[in-house]
């Protein structure tokens, strides 16, 4: 048992929830209807002020979905489908979070839902067979089930470079952006980072800004988003096809509608597999990325093909060929990390107002009371923008005291990478589900949390069915899922790259291999599989 802090033993007189649920993103609203419809007592704890999750903190210039708007969004509520009219094919950030807004009223979600509710910690009880929730404003709760819902790329992580208090300027992480608008124009703009969040805001600052610096430690092969607006009778047909869409999603192994093409580029000519390129470049989306021929994302020589036609394309935008060189990968092949989509991106290095400086080349050592010093010379800046991603996966899972039996915390259980069974589970935490959590994610992250929010309430349900009140995964079940996962990732093309996926984008964590490589499908019949099994590779009681 967790030792009980004072306020946790004194607390409430013991009235206890049915289930909790941590994290007002699209998946733990998700999870909170999931439970209110098989009438659980349940509450959904966010710490910010509003509900949308990622779609409530990054609201940069230029944030916004690259899979298909309707699916990324919810198919399970017929009302949500028939009510909601998406306006582009990639919604804008502003348009998802009204979108999660929408879903919340008109499902009558928030009576459940306490905002500004920051957990700081959550300890197992035995006795109680409950977990206790501290807020940060001292509140405690008092649950029988726990679920995280909070979040793979949540918790912002920032370059270790010294100085950010000294620095006179505005500056701002695009994963906690205000909701206010930053003004830009005449300003000189640093922009720290290249991954997603900085190939999106970048041609937008571009725009505006007097200057614009982007300092860049790698590159990324970036594809075009090629977005368009929805217009009605687009939307009709969206509505019509809904099932046939949920239906292929439920197939790819990303859960969106483009999926790998069996053929082999390497037995195709040089010009065939270039015919098919040039279309996937111009089409919508994910297309290039997840409809690309299979060998791509296997085969080394078919990799290398690829990877040269995309260093050809970004030589074909980009008018100054040393630039472009700095714009070009030569660490990673394409789709060995998760490629960002681009609007213009590579379009904005040829506009005389922007500069582009490596990292690996000019390191940064400092930010001044005036900008930001690197090895080579001070730069003076208005603004700086901090688009240096997010401590991902179990980062958000840090920022909570979390402790098991015998006070074990998830840290320690964690220490050499994270563990669980089949990503839902870790052994020692009895009660406590994660829906979009480590060595379970990968693809459209929705379409994932959708199935573990499902299971997760069939599950209580189960347990109730039976009077039971207690699930606990085993060590046995862990190692056996710990090895799954990490097999599955060994020897593939992306094991060689360094990316988030592993942690490598913040200096000094330790490497790990934080999703899962399986692909949904077999992770969906995985996670069915147990259950139907009577929950094989759990205890109940
Ligand atoms: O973060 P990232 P992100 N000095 O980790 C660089 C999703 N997403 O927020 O590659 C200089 O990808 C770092 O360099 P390196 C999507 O899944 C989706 O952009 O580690 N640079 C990298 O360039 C995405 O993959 C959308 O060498 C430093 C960048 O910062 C994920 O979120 C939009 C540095 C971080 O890139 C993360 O994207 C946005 C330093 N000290 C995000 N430290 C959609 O389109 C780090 N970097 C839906």
């Amino acid at each position: 048992m967790a030792d009980l802090t004072e306020t946790e033993t004194i607390a409430d007189g013991g009235s206890r929830l049915d289930a909790i649920v941590v994290g007002g993103g699209i998946s733990g609203l998700h999870q909170l209807w999931e439970l209110r419809e098989r009438g659980f007592d349940v509450r959904l704890l966010e710490a910010g002020s509003g509900l949308g999750g990622v779609w409530f903190w990054n609201r940069y210039p230029g944030a916004r979905f690259d899979s298909e708007s309707y699916t990324y969004g919810y198919f399970f509520s017929q009302e949500i489908v028939d009510e909601w009219s998406w306006t582009e094919e990639y919604a804008s950030q502003p348009e998802t979070e009204a979108y999660l807004n929408f879903v919340a009223d008109r499902l009558d979600l928030r009576r459940h839902v306490q905002l500004n509710a920051r957990v700081v910690s959550a300890h197992w009880h035995e006795e109680e067979t409950a977990w206790v929730v501290t807020l940060e404003s001292g509140e405690v709760l008092r649950t029988r089930f726990l679920v995280t819902a909070l979040g793979i790329l949540s918790k912002p992580a920032f370059p270790k470079v010294p100085g950010l208090e000294d620095f006179q300027g505005e500056w701002h992480h695009t994963g906690l952006w205000p909701d206010r608008d930053v003004d830009v124009a005449g300003k000189r703009v640093a922009v720290i980072g290249t991954g997603s969040s900085g190939v999106q805001i970048i041609p937008l600052l571009a725009k505006e800004a007097e200057s614009l610096t982007v300092f860049q430690r790698s590159p990324n092969w970036c594809t075009p988003i090629n977005n368009f607006p929805i217009d009605d009778v687009r939307m009709a047909d969206i509505r019509e096809r809904i099932e046939e869409i949920y239906q292929t999603t439920q197939r790819t192994p990303g859960g969106g509608i483009h999926g790998p093409k069996p053929e082999s580029s390497l037995e195709m000519t040089d010009e065939q597999r270039r015919a098919v390129w040039d279309e996937l470049y111009e089409a919508p989306g994910m297309a290039f990325v997840m409809g690309n021929f299979r060998d791509i994302s296997v085969n080394r020589e078919a990799n290398a093909n690829v990877t040269a036609y995309l260093a050809e394309k970004i030589r074909g935008r980009v008018n100054d060929p040393a630039i472009a060189d700095l714009l070009i990968p030569t660490d990673h092949g394409f789709g060995q990390k998760r490629p960002p989509l681009e609007n213009g991106y590579f379009e904005t290095y040829n506009e005389p107002n922007v500069s582009l400086v490596s990292t690996i080349d000019e390191p940064l050592v400092r930010y001044t009371a005036t900008g930001v010093e690197t090895s080579a010379r001070h730069y003076e800046f208005d603004l700086v923008v901090i688009a240096t991603g997010f401590e991902a996966v179990t980062g958000s899972y840090n920022t909570i005291d979390i402790r098991g039996v015998d006070g074990e915390t998830l840290v320690d259980h964690w220490i050499d990478g994270p563990r669980s069974y089949l990503g839902l589970q870790v052994s020692g935490f009895p009660n406590l589900f994660m829906v979009g959590g480590p060595q379970s994610s990968s693809g459209i992250i929705p379409r994932l949390t959708e199935t573990q929010s499902t299971w997760v309430a069939a599950c209580l349900a189960h347990l109730r069915d039976l009077g039971l009140t207690r699930i606990a995964t085993t060590e046995t079940a862990e190692d056996e899922w710990n090895e799954h996962v990490n097999s599955g990732i060994v020897g593939t093309l992306q094991e060689d790259a360094e990316s988030w996926a592993f942690g490598s984008n913040v200096e000094g964590r330790r490497r790990a291999y934080l999703l899962y490589a399986g692909g949904q499908p077999q992770y969906r019949e995985r996670i069915a599989e147990a259950a139907e099994a009577g929950y094989k590779g759990f205890d109940l009681g």
